[in-house]
């Protein structure tokens, strides 16, 4: 008798505890889930010169998966995307970026990818378009 008891409480008490755990990991998924946002805004520095550089800028980050929205400015170099959370992040973003030539404060593009743009967008030779930063007169 006693036997058959220790066995039903061992049997309840690893019951409970899968249960524990089960709801443990799904409140566990939903703050994550809920974390995470569809129209995640955010806005990063982004090296280049011109509207063909805006142009190019603003293609690579669109055409990553979740972006949005996608909004390069000449004068602030400040690109500003909405993304989908879920689907995709600041890194992933950069990495397309930097793929077609243009250099972000974290990433920088190869030397190949750089002499890739138009003779018009090197930036990181001449600075006469960009209004924030004189390195002298
Ligand atoms: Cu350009």
């Amino acid at each position: 008798m006693q036997a058959l008891d220790l066995k039903f409480n061992l049997s309840i008490n690893i019951h409970t505890m899968k249960t524990t755990i089960l709801s443990i990991a799904m409140m566990l998924i939903a703050v994550i889930t809920y974390a995470q946002e569809k129209n995640k805004k955010m806005t990063f520095d982004v090296n280049g010169k011109c509207a063909m550089c805006k142009e190019r800028i603003e293609e690579a980050a669109l055409n990553v998966k979740g972006v949005k929205y996608a909004n390069w400015s000449i004068p602030t170099h400040q690109l500003d995307i909405i993304m989908d959370e879920r689907k995709t992040d600041a890194m992933k973003i950069k990495t397309a970026i930097v793929a077609v030539g243009h250099d972000t404060k974290e990433l920088k593009a190869t030397e190949e990818a750089y002499n890739s743009v138009h003779p018009c967008c090197r930036y990181r030779e001449d600075n006469s378009d960009d209004g924030q930063h004189h390195d002298g007169n």
